[in-house]
């Protein structure tokens, strides 16, 4: 039997936390509710005593999804059974924006996503979104394992989630269905579709490009009707969006590095034992390699793919005026002594 909360529940010491959950349910809450509880669990974690519901964006098979599912493997081991997870991959839950507010509420448990629909809501998480912010894949690693990264976990809990991991999430470039870019001049004008974080419609309007902020869901069909005229994303997702399909210029600017992240709603978190929390936290930290890992592979056959199916990728593109360009975003967003100090870190780490 499932609940109306994000939890699947055998026990039944987490009752009391139910009906305050219910009692306090706004309508938009209690309907998304009612569509989870329509879904047909399967008997794979039948076993375990709390299934953790956890939101996707992406297919199953993509490396954000695998390395929750790893991730879920862990924890159950850990706790001889008694925890697991189950993604619900492909937007059953609904498009980013919409499941982190879910998260927030307790109505999921775990949503993995990236930074950029968190920069409207946590100041912190836009560090990692600037343009241009990390030299490199490897740049973004140091930091994101280290203090800076540290900061920005913590930061969520203020906002009822729990920060468990950093993901990769490749370079996003642009790509569109109207010509090859091979310099700033040729985006004026254009209409790109950006996630909904006002920091990327400033980014992109400081190419001289306009920027349309709309859920993932959206971008295909905006595309093949001419709302926009491309998106930017990763290798990974341009592929398996199949937005390739509908806008085959991709331009290699690679104009940000921008982590996803793990997130658990406070509100669950709260109901597990110490010893529970810190077996979260260690099969969490365990599934970072493992993303990693498929992430490296899963760019080289995505871009392998795209390649093969017509994509015309411009490679020879000059990045200095680019940087240039969009150095503005940082000094309108780049603020507080504390963030100062976070791009400072982040620039003075090698
Ligand atoms: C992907 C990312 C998703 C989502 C998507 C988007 O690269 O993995 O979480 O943010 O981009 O552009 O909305």
């Amino acid at each position: 039997m499932t609940s109306l909360t994000g939890w699947r529940r055998k026990r039944t010491s987490f009752d009391a936390g139910l009906s305050y959950r219910e009692e306090t349910m706004s309508l938009k809450k209690a309907l998304f509710a009612t569509v989870l509880a329509g879904f047909a669990f399967t008997s794979a974690a039948s076993a375990c005593e709390v299934t953790l519901r956890s939101s996707d964006t992406h297919p199953d098979g993509y490396p954000t999804v695998a390395a929750v599912e790893a991730m879920g493997e862990t924890l159950k081991a850990e706790t001889n059974g008694r925890l697991c997870i189950e993604v619900f991959h492909s937007k059953q839950l609904g498009e980013e924006k919409d499941t982190i507010e879910q998260t927030q509420f307790g109505v999921i448990d775990m949503n993995r996503v990236s930074l950029g629909p968190f920069n409207n809501i946590i100041e912190e998480t836009q560090i990692p979104s600037l343009p241009y912010i990390f030299r490199s894949t490897e740049h973004m690693h140091k930091v994101m394992d280290g203090p800076v990264g540290q900061e920005i976990l913590d930061a969520f809990t203020a906002h009822d989630l729990i920060g468990l991991a950093f993901y990769d999430g490749g370079s996003r470039s642009f790509y569109n269905n109207q010509k090859p870019i091979h310099s700033m001049d040729d985006l004026k004008g254009m209409k790109f579709r950006v996630m909904q974080s006002d920091l990327f419609v400033d980014m992109v309007s400081a190419v001289g490009a306009n920027a349309t902020p709309m859920p993932y869901g959206e971008v295909y069909s905006s595309i093949q009707t001419g709302v926009i005229d491309g998106a930017e994303n990763n290798w990974p997702s341009y592929e398996s969006s199949g937005h390739h399909e509908v806008a085959k210029y991709y331009t290699l600017d690679q104009h940000l590095i921008v982590p996803e992240v793990l997130v658990m709603s406070k509100m669950s978190w709260d109901k597990l034992s110490a010893d529970d929390q810190a077996a979260v936290r260690k099969a969490a930290a365990a599934s970072v390699p493992v993303m990693r890992d498929l992430w490296a592979k899963r760019e080289k056959v995505s871009e392998a793919k795209v390649r093969a199916q017509g994509s015309q990728i411009i490679t020879d593109i000059d990045k200095t005026p680019f940087i240039e360009a969009m150095k503005p975003v940082y000094e309108k967003y780049v603020t507080s002594e504390k963030l100062k100090s976070m791009v400072q870190r982040i620039q003075a780490t090698h």
